[in-house]
Formats: structure tokens, sequence, C-alpha cells
């Protein structure tokens, strides 16, 4: 039943290198003797040419890079698995990894940043690339896609225009992985296309907390195929269990600093440590006589389908559960390709889609150098390989036989061509005159931004405007902030008004007057997701701290699967009160409340009162206010949060919540379940955003 993973682990097994036993060795397997002095006359030289195991490591040194994507060059990978709930998909598709429950298709994921280079941060404004290889038995099937459901542009043709406008500016290569800077917003105003996609870049969506925590889509319209050649248009979603949650840009630009690796690390951290993300995938469903009943054109990658007008149906589930082993052999050299299709699935007319088609073998080549890079591991289907391309570098197989060429009859006619089974394309039956344009209805290009502004919650309609604000105020040119801020009139007055009183500018007097229906399923509060499992919470500990208390605290959180560390003034452990010892997980020099969801201030009266007097750990715990965290305390811990004003005095029963910072006056064993229940209930929402936007209810 899991015969294909385990052939894809099988597979990926049979590469591994040990590094931890046996000799050093050169390339060629001679053991040697010595690898930190070249062979020299004497002591003190000249090197020897003849030292053939130092020209080897170091001629194979210099040739370690290799260039990097032109695109989401920074990104982290994981292996995981997928399987389908039921066998529903079969009405519509032969595609037998999305409809046999029986079959778990191996998949490898990496997440990405688009626009930063290969060591930038993770933590910018940016759109995220979620690719998925599914290696199935009937060949590799990869669905590239990103966080955001709609593109900057229409067609591919001007790919590379959009990417030369929001990298670094060639001049001077600034500002890196950054989209705050002239060039971008002069295209923008020049191309009302991309509008759909900068709202969504202008909105939290652009800063996940996890890329465990991001929705995927596959933007284009695709298409499934069922055995009879009729074919139904499809949108694929990914949904992540854990719901959709988001960083705030004064976090993001604390993290690029504080741990530029955060979005890899929290993946890598939480399936080292068993808890494994898990998304839902699912379709929209069209059949092809609705093709033209859209206001807009199926084909525009720019558009997308509302939940609410066709619903997202459940599919299957995907869980990723096992990290790379080395990050340049799978997660650098993994190749994906929009054209690496399986029976069953196929593509549209979309114009991006066509010229993707294009570009991602063409980037392989160079990137991987040469034609055979799917021989890499990473890359090897599980499904069988026989064909007649040959030679080219990096060769590893070793073809057997005559005869390279079809069709023959001194290989006895193999391999032979497929009849059932083989992938067949989908037919279609086209007219037209050629020329070089785009339909009439891909000419629309402010209904759908208003519809996802006018969706947004509160907080997120905020932070729209402080993304507008904060990018339109690094332009040099007065006039492109201008041209921006006409399109944001043209897409929604309040907004355009809420932009330029941020800005101090004057309203343009264009405007939109059409009329739009929300679209409540783009607002990401629409995924709260369950629970609180992997939510970091930071616990504030000093010499005297209540152990029992913090005992009983964090073992009801981590019941629920949240993740505690420790933090101390020092690293190493802190006495307990009565007696006994705490370890300490960080040192707070090390750490900062970004860096967390939630804290809690752990009891025991001499503990509070060095913390209380330690400026590190007041700033921790204001900052994470700040931030609209939830916060907690017991014991003196909650005296504490009172002292610096951030909670009233706790009811008679001891126990109280205000604005997301709960408190017990109990400490030890006696306090209560409710504490660590009022405390989740609070992290699970994520943020307390009335702190913040204060017309938000509690
Ligand atoms: Fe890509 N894109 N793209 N793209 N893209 C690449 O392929 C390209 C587009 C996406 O983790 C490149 O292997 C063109 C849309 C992801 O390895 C390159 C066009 C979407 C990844 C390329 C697009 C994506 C890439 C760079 C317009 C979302 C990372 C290196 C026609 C649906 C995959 C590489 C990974 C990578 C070209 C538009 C997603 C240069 C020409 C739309 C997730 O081939």
């Amino acid at each position: 039943m899991d015969s294909e993973r385990n052939d894809k682990q099988r597979q990926l097994d049979s590469y591994r290198v040990a590094r931890d036993r046996g000799y050093l060795t050169t390339q060629q397997g001679v053991r040697v003797d010595g690898t930190d002095d070249t062979v020299k006359v004497g002591d003190r030289g000249p090197a020897l040419l003849a030292d053939f195991h130092a020209r080897e490591k170091i001629t194979h040194f210099d040739h370690e890079r290799i260039p990097e994507r032109v695109v989401h060059a920074r990104g982290a990978g994981a292996y995981g698995r997928f399987r389908p709930h039921t066998g529903w998909l079969g009405r519509f598709t032969t595609a037998r990894f999305l409809t046999d429950p029986a079959v778990e298709t191996p998949v490898f994921v990496r997440f990405s940043t688009v626009a930063g280079s290969r060591g930038s941060a993770d933590t910018v404004r940016d759109v995220r690339g979620f690719a998925t290889k599914f290696y199935t038995a009937e060949g590799n099937y990869d669905l590239v896609g990103n966080n955001f459901p709609v593109f900057f542009i229409q067609d591919g043709i001007k790919f590379p225009d959009f990417v030369h406008a929001v990298k670094p500016e060639p001049h001077n290569e600034i500002p890196q992985a950054a989209s705050a800077h002239d060039t971008l917003w002069d295209f923008v105003a020049l191309q009302p296309e991309t509008l759909h996609a900068i709202l969504w870049l202008m909105s939290d969506r652009a800063l996940p907390r996890s890329y465990r925590m991001m929705q995927g889509f596959g933007v284009h319209t695709f298409r499934l195929v069922d055995a009879d050649g009729q074919s139904t248009f499809v949108k694929f979603h990914w949904k992540p269990k854990l719901g959709v949650h988001s960083l705030l840009w004064d976090e993001c630009q604390q993290i690029a600093g504080r741990d530029p690796d955060f979005n890899r690390r929290d993946l890598w951290d939480c399936i080292a440590a068993g808890q494994y993300p898990e998304w839902e995938l699912g379709v929209q469903l069209i059949p092809e006589h609705r093709e033209f009943d859209f206001d807009f054109d199926l084909l525009d990658a720019t558009k997308l389908i509302p939940e609410e007008y066709v619903p997202v149906r459940p599919v299957g589930t995907m869980v990723l559960d096992r990290n790379p082993d080395n990050f340049f052999a799978e997660t650098e050299q993994v190749a994906f390709h929009t054209a690496n299709l399986v029976r069953g699935i196929d593509f549209t007319d979309d114009p991006l889609l066509q010229l993707r088609n294009f570009s991602y073998l063409d980037t392989q080549l160079i990137r991987l150098g040469g034609p055979n890079f799917a021989q890499l591991p990473i890359n090897r289907p599980v499904a069988d390989v026989a064909n007649h391309q040959q030679d080219g570098y990096g060769q590893h197989a070793i073809p057997q036989g005559e005869a390279a060429y079809t069709e023959n009859t001194i290989g006895g006619g193999c391999p032979a061509l497929a009849g059932d089974g083989a992938f067949q394309h989908h037919s279609e039956s086209l007219y037209g005159a050629t020329a070089r344009g785009r339909g009439a209805k891909f000419r629309e290009y402010y209904t759908q931004p208003r519809m996802f502004w006018r969706s947004m919650s509160e907080p997120e309609a905020d932070h729209i405007v402080a993304a507008f604000a904060f990018e339109l105020g690094k332009l040099t040119r007065p006039e492109i902030r201008e041209r921006v801020l006409e399109h944001l009139a043209r897409i929604d007055a309040e907004l355009a008004v809420r932009v330029a009183a941020e800005l101090g500018m004057r309203v343009p007097g264009v405007s939109y007057n059409g009329e739009v229906t929300a679209s409540p399923a783009l607002s990401q509060s629409s995924l709260p997701g369950e629970g609180i499992a992997t939510r970091k919470i930071a616990v504030l500990i000093a010499d005297g701290v209540d152990a029992d208390g913090l005992e009983r605290v964090s073992s009801a959180l981590r019941g629920r699967g949240a993740v505690l560390e420790t933090l101390a003034a020092h690293g190493g452990e802190v006495g307990a009160e009565g007696g006994g010892t705490v370890p300490v997980d960080r040192s707070l020099a090390t750490v900062s409340s970004v860096l967390y969801d939630g804290v809690l201030v752990a009891g025991g009266p001499d503990a509070v009162e060095s913390l209380g007097g330690d400026g590190p750990a007041v700033h921790f715990v204001l900052e994470a206010y700040k931030h609209a965290k939830p916060i907690g305390g017991f014991g003196a811990g909650a005296s504490l949060l009172r002292t610096i004003g951030l909670s009233p005095i706790p009811p008679e029963d001891g126990l109280g919540t205000v604005d997301g910072v709960v408190v017990t006056t109990a400490s030890g064993r006696d306090i209560p379940a409710r504490f660590a229940d009022a405390f989740a209930e609070v992290l699970a929402r994520h943020r307390v955003w009335r702190r913040i936007t204060h017309a938000v209810p509690a």
C-alpha cells in the first residue's frame, strides 16, 4: 500500500554517503594520511603540484556553487506524503494519486521567498513559493504554486520586466529582498494588472508566521481529464491544518536581524520534533461549459474564483514528516517544472502558464549544468524511466544495447510505446488569427483588488494601509507615489483616503464606481486553525522560581502541543523556590520576544523581584504586549504584570483575563487548570487585536 513511498525512500537511501565512518579518501578512493598541510619542499615550501590531494580538494571547493535560482533563490524543503481521502475525484481525473485512497504518494515540498538572493532574510515582505513534487507511480507531477492565489502579470512575456523591477536596482544592487523602491512601484503604476497581487503583497499574507501556517495555490486554471478525455477546469488549493497566521511588520524587520532563518528554522525544528505540518488539498471545479460564465477570463492568473461562488472541495491530506539530509543535494538541486504532468492533469492556454512551461526546463539546464538533472536523487521519479535520450554532462546511467533510436528492430523494438496508461494531451479545437495581444476580458484591473480590500478584517485592513504608507513612503520620486495613489483611488476611495492621510498627500480626484461583494474566505481570519499546537511560549524565570507552578502550567500547555522555552538573565540553570533547580533553555541575551507567540511570567516572589529589576526582561514583556501577543503570569508573576501596568488586579477568585493578559494570584500546585485553559484560548486566537485596533471587540 505504501510501496511508492518506500520505493522513493529506498532510492534515496541508496545514494546516501556516510561521512561518519571509514577512511578519508580522494575522489578516486585513495586513502590520504593528512589534509591540513600541503606537500612541500622541506617545512617551509614551496608547495608541490604533485600534491594531487590538495589540488583536487581545492578544485572541488572552487566549483561548489551553482547559479542560484533567478527567482525563489532562498528556500527550505521537506519530504512527506500525500493521500486522497476517498475516490470521489475519480469522476473527473485518471490521476491515481488523487483518486485512490490506497495510494500514498511521496512528496518533496520547497517553500521559498521570491525576490531575495540565497542569503537573504526569511521574513521580508514577499510572496512565498509553495512547490510540491509528487513522486507518483505514473511519473513525477509538480504543483509549483505560491501562497497567493493570484499573480502580478497576465502574460509570461512580461516576467523578466516584473522581476527586474522588483529585484535590487541594477546600478547599485540596492535594496536586497525588498519591494519598497522606485523601480517596482514605477512598474506597478504603469501596469494596473499588478494591482490585485500588489494588494496581497501589502497584506499580512506576505509576512507568514510560518511556512506551516500558509495557504498554497496553484494559481492558474488547470484541467482534470477523465478516462474519456473529458476535461474539467480546476484550481488547486492547499489549506494548512494549523490555520493561517502572520507576523507583524515590526516583528519581521527585527527578526530579519535576530534570526534571518526564522521560517526555515521553524520548519526544520517542528519536523525534527515530530510535530508534522499538514495541509488539505482542495479543488475548485468548473465544468467546461461554464468557461465563459465569469466576469473575467478563466485564463487570467491575476483573478481568483471566490470560494463562496465555487466551493473548494477537499481531496486529500499532505503531511511533511522528514527533513532533508543535505541542503544542497536535496533542497538546492530539486528541479520543479510546471510541465511535469501525469495522466489525468493538463494545462490550459493561460499565457502565463504557457511561458512557464518553457522557462522551468530552460532554467534547470543552466542551473544544474546539463540535461541529466532528472537523474539527481531528489529529482528521480519512482516510475521506471526508459527512452533514447543519451549522453550530456552528468550522465549517471549506463544505457545498454545498440539501438538508441525509435523505432528499431535491433533492440527488439524497445522501449515500446504505451497504449493504455500513456499520457494523453487534452484535445481542443482552436481557431484564430495570430496576434500579439490579449483578450478583452483581461483588461479589467480594479474589481478583484476592491473585493480583496472589502473582505479584510479591521486589523488586516489597517496593516494594508500601513504597508502602502511604508512602501510608498520609501520612494524617492514623488510622481510615482502619486500615480500609485491614483490607482488606489480607482480600487477604493477609503483605501486611497487612508493611505493619502498617512503620506500627507492630496486624495486624487478619480474614483471607481462598481460595487463588489466581499469574499469572507479571502480574510485569513477565516482560517484560524485549531488549538495551540507548535506555538512557541517564552517563560521568564529567575532564581527563586515557583518550580511547582511552572511544572503545572507547562505540562498543561505542552499537553496541548505548545512549545515552551525557559528564559533567564543567564544560561545554565536557576535555583527553585524551596530548593532544587530549573534548567534555562536560553539566556535573554540570545533571544527576543519577536521570536515567540506568547509570554508567561513564572511566579516565585524572589524570582519576580529580580525579573522586575531586569531591564531586558521587562522590555521583553512590554514588547510582546505591544505586538498584541498573549501574556500570562501566575503567583508573583501576576503582580509583576500589574506593576508594569499590563494587568488589572485579579478578581476575588484570583483568575482574570483582560485584553489578552491572563493572570492568577495562585501559585504552586494551587494554580487552577482554568489558568492554562484561559491562556491557551487567547494563544489560539494568535493576537489580541483589540490592543492595537480599538475598533475590534475583545
Ligand atoms: Fe516561477 N520560476 N515563473 N512562478 N516559480 C521559477 O524556476 C517563471 C510563476 C514559482 O522551489 C524559476 O527552478 C516564469 C508563477 C515557484 O524551486 C524560473 C513565470 C508562480 C518557484 C521561473 C513564472 C511561480 C518558481 C526559477 C511567468 C506561482 C520555485 C528557478 C511566466 C503559480 C520553485 C526555477 C522551487 C521558480 C520562471 C511565474 C511559482 C526562472 C517565466 C505564476 C514556487 O524558471
